[in-house]
């Protein structure tokens, strides 16, 4: 079970770890829900939640000893004292000052370890997906695709970016996604310049870009790709910043492979844009892991840290944003495979005119 190495590997003096984050509970157990707390120890773990969730906990919950959660102040010093443990980790990436005091108060003659090697391992080991994890994240992939040709016959001139937005949440939501991965961005004409663009009330006309930035969840795994259309036939320089970007996203993949930097694969894509003249406006990093959240370790980017491992799951992203003017953004989904990258992405990626 992932969660033995987790504890197998705490530091020496911790015998216990604390989980209460919705992603973390959801990972080792699961099972999702909005409140819980698994306390995974070297001599037993078990899950405790609530009367809202307890039924199916007990149901779904294969890992450990399912708990209904009554009276924390009574039922977490009592787990500690019954799993022999002297001192326990929490997660010091995702908990409050606040909530880190109340556990201490809880935990009583029990210290609470303040070392960020528990937050690490977990972020570590969940960026390494699994095969089920994988499959989750090719479903919720392929909800977002079907969305994607859906809206290629949908986007009319006229039609605002919130219209736009909505036909592709609507048509991801009924056709299986169990919610958004994150709000959808149709950022159109001079918005497209701004990577993150609220969709708002601005109408599409013919010689736009349309940055489309969207996907789905599928059993709590995100998907999430980014392509861009122009309507009708786009300016000289238009095409000529997509075929960077493209160039650039395409060289960036192909560097994808276990042992690269993560900061190597974000220089390929930098280097590109950076050549045609276009760095200052390639403003954010190249990409990020995507799992049970829609950012997740690793990062690609020029600070990001350690090395592409097989299985890892990252986007590939790049971007050129002109002020004022417009702006291009392609990305796709990439495994780490043994000898390369398995790229998830099955959308075209040269420029689709729209007829206008
Ligand atoms: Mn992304």
């Amino acid at each position: 079970m992932k969660a033995e190495d987790i504890i197998k590997s705490l530091p020496s003096g911790t015998d216990g770890l604390l989980i209460e984050s919705y992603e973390n509970r959801l990972y080792f157990t699961g099972f999702a829900s909005s409140a819980g707390l698994l306390f995974l120890s070297k001599k037993g773990s078990a899950f405790l939640t609530d009367f809202r969730y307890i039924e199916a906990a007990r149901r779904q919950v294969k890992c450990c000893q399912v708990i209904e959660l009554k009276k924390i102040e009574e039922q977490l010093p009592k787990l500690a004292k019954k799993f022999d443990c002297k001192k326990v980790a929490f997660e010091t990436d995702r908990v409050s000052v606040a909530r880190a005091e109340k556990l201490a108060s809880l935990l009583g003659d029990v210290s609470l370890s303040k070392s960020n090697t528990a937050a690490r391992l977990i972020s570590d080991l969940r960026a390494v997906k699994t095969k089920e994890e994988v499959e989750k994240v090719k479903v919720a992939q392929g909800i977002a695709e079907k969305a994607f040709d859906y809206i290629l016959g949908y986007i009319k001139p006229g039609m605002t970016e919130k219209e736009i937005a909505l036909a592709l949440d609507y048509h991801m939501l009924k056709n299986g996604a169990q919610a958004l991965s994150f709000n959808t961005i149709v950022a159109a004409g001079v918005n497209s310049s701004k990577p993150h663009a609220v969709p708002g009330e601005y109408k599409v006309a013919a010689g736009d870009f349309i940055t489309l930035d969207f996907g789905a969840i599928y059993e709590g795994y995100h998907s999430d790709m980014t392509r861009t259309l122009t309507l009708g036939s786009p300016s000289s320089e238009k095409q000529k910043v997509y075929k960077t970007v493209l160039t650039a996203q395409e060289a960036g993949l192909k560097a994808l492979k276990p042992g690269l930097a993560c900061q190597a694969a974000d220089a390929v894509c930098r280097d590109i844009i950076e050549k045609a003249g276009y760095g200052k406006n390639f403003g954010h990093g190249t990409g990020h892991g995507v799992g049970i959240e829609i950012h997740e370790a690793p990062t690609l980017s020029p600070t990001g840290k350690g090395k592409l491992k097989v299985g890892h799951l990252v986007t590939v992203e790049p971007g050129i944003y002109i002020a004022g003017a417009f702006g291009v953004r392609i990305e796709d989904m990439a495994l780490i495979t043994k000898k390369s990258y398995e790229n998830l992405t099955a959308s075209p990626k040269q420029l689709i005119s729209l007829p206008v």
